[in-house]
């Protein structure tokens, strides 16, 4: 049905949305981010109920910015550019330990923003693997360049776990919705370079801020 359908993850509409992200002025679209985290939690969910609890955690995320997007102070949230020019220039951001600011856009964005490393990292071995290449391995790997270090013990542990019951690379190819392995890969390949502006803009903003490591 159409209902279902638009339920289902597509890759291609996710590159597009990530696509949309980036200004001219390499600015980031914070509405255009968040539409791909959704498309992304689409698809996670369609990998089963194991992954729930990361969904969970990524869908609390996107509506801690929807409802930045959406407040009063909404038209402050259109660019993270403007957010963090905003959120700082008005002290809403804990920036050494955690206060009255527990859902600033700052420190939710950049729990995205370094699952995006993840993301990235993770779709690059996806993209020069071979069918004997085993998805696990390549997420765990990941995983371990990236969140990992953010992540204490226990997310570590539940998160090795989730590792190890993801679909084979067929499998998983399938689920991206976009036809033979072919396509998969030439998407991906077209879809990286944006995902890791995106990253590189964001990183770069957060560094000149001081905002790597806010708890
Ligand atoms: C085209 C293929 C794409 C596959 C789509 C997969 C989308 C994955 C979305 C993952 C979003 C994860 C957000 C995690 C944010 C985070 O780090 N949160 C932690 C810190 O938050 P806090 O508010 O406490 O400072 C929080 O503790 C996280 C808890 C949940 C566990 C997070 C494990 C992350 C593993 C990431 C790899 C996902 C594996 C999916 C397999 C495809």
């Amino acid at each position: 049905s159409a209902a279902s359908q638009d339920q289902k993850f597509c890759l291609q509409e996710v590159l597009d949305t990530f696509k949309l992200c980036l200004s001219e002025k390499k600015e980031v679209y914070l509405q255009h981010y968040v539409d791909g985290w959704r498309g992304l939690v689409k698809l996670l969910n369609s990998l089963g109920n194991v992954f729930g609890f990361i969904s969970k955690d990524a869908v609390s995320k996107i509506q801690i910015l929807v409802n930045h997007l959406s407040g009063e102070n909404g038209s402050q949230y259109v660019t993270v550019q403007s957010m963090v020019k905003y959120e700082m220039d008005n002290g809403l951001v804990d920036l050494t330990k955690r206060g009255s600011h527990p859902e600033s856009g700052c420190r939710t964005l950049l729990r995205l923003h370094r699952a995006l490393r993840w993301l990235d990292l993770f779709l690059e071995r996806l993209r020069t693997s071979t069918e004997d290449d085993k998805t696990s391995v390549m997420c765990a790997e990941a995983y371990n360049q990236s969140l990992a270090r953010h992540h204490p013990w226990v997310v570590r542990t539940a998160a090795g776990v989730a590792f190890c019951v993801l679909p084979g690379r067929p499998a998983f190819f399938e689920v991206m919705n976009v036809g033979p392995p072919e396509n998969v890969v030439a998407i991906l390949g077209e879809a990286l370079p944006l995902i890791s502006e995106v990253y590189q803009v964001t990183e770069e903003l957060y560094a000149q801020n001081n905002l790597l490591d806010i708890p």
